[in-house]
């Protein structure tokens, strides 16, 4: 069974606890980095919400998921504590990676989620790994795959999609299409219109949902990870998004207008949408709402707080996960 159904009042507060939890999150990483608390770089998927959240909301428990460089919603809703993921962030002991990997390297295995990548389409083909090896040991898991759509014109994508193809491997492919590979638009490198199109030359279905409709993703993802499931093999998920923020803490912004990202925020944002959506539906009433928002602002300051107060690794720590 999916592990929430967004058609219930439990799973329609599910949904928005999640996206909220994961919104909150970055916004907070925004707030310590500008005061000089967090530091390096980090990709804020701010505005991409309804993707991570209906991708794993149709996941099983077990299930597994490889991420991105953008990747602190899919940590999030595959299950990620938000506390040690910032004590990550924070560089602390106590966070995923012994505060040593920050915000690209986590990984929460005990989750199921085999990690952030900074490599651009790096996690594709670990993803198909990952999902032949469930078929061999017999567990019955599917592996969703996220990434993004400049990984789309890498080798690396076209040799997962291949290889899921004639394996028949049990993954789910979801390009989380935000328009834009750092300041490249998706149209300026990409050949054929269509990334779901690519899907017919693997042998695959290919599916392009609306990004920012979390029951459309929730469903698509559902219906592929049911075929994946049963023996019938890989699919391919183009799911239309924006993100807000820059590309990075560096970006500035010079390729694109302030109209186009007003537009977004304003007429499509996924967190505003499903908050009127579940109302109108009688999902939940607007203390409802209030709840999942309040539940998702303590769960974040109390991440922040806790985190900073944990302690630094220690110098003489330093060498303890180096491998080479
Ligand atoms: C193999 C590789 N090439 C280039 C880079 C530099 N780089 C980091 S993120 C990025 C853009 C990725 O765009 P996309 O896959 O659409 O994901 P998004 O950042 O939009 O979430 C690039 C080119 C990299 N990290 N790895």
């Amino acid at each position: 069974m999916p592990r929430f159904d967004p058609r219930t009042g439990d799973g329609a507060r599910q949904a928005l606890e999640t996206m909220l939890l994961i919104r909150m999150f970055e916004e907070a990483l925004e707030d310590l980095y500008s005061r000089g608390v967090l530091h390096g770089t980090m990709h804020l998927s701010i505005g991409q919400e309804a993707v991570p959240t209906g991708a794993c909301g149709a996941l099983e428990d077990g299930d597994l998921i490889t991420s991105t460089h953008r990747g602190h919603g899919h940590c999030i809703a595959h299950g990620a504590d938000p506390y040690r993921m910032m004590a990550e962030l924070l560089a602390r002991e106590t966070g995923y990676c012994g505060g040593r990997g920050g915000s690209m390297h986590i990984a929460d295995v005990a989750h199921g989620n085999l990690g952030a990548n900074g490599i651009v389409a790096g996690s594709m083909t670990i993803a198909v790994g990952a999902a032949r090896s469930q078929v061999h040991l017999e567990t019955g898991r599917v592996v969703t795959c996220f990434f993004g759509d400049g990984a789309t014109n890498e080798g690396a994508f076209h040799e997962a999609l291949n290889l899921a193809g004639v394996w028949n491997a049990p993954v789910i492919f979801v390009c989380e299409n935000n328009q834009y590979g750092m300041s490249t638009a998706v149209a300026d490198a990409t050949a054929g219109g269509s990334i779901a199109g690519r899907a017919g030359a693997y042998g695959m279905p290919g599916h392009e949902v609306d990004g920012n409709d979390l029951v459309a993703v929730h469903d698509t993802v559902a219906t592929a990870a049911k075929r994946a499931r049963s023996g019938e093999g890989p699919t391919l998920v183009e799911a239309l998004t924006y993100r807000y923020r820059g590309h990075s803490k560096s970006d500035r912004n010079l390729y694109r207008t302030d109209e186009e990202i007003q537009q977004w925020r304003s007429e499509r944002d996924p967190i505003a949408r499903w908050t009127q959506r579940v109302q109108e539906e009688g999902l939940l009433d607007a203390d409802g709402v209030e709840a999942a928002r309040q539940s998702a602002r303590d769960r974040i300051r109390d991440a922040v707080r806790s985190a900073h107060a944990d302690d630094m690794p220690s110098v003489e720590s330093l060498k303890d996960a180096a491998y080479a």
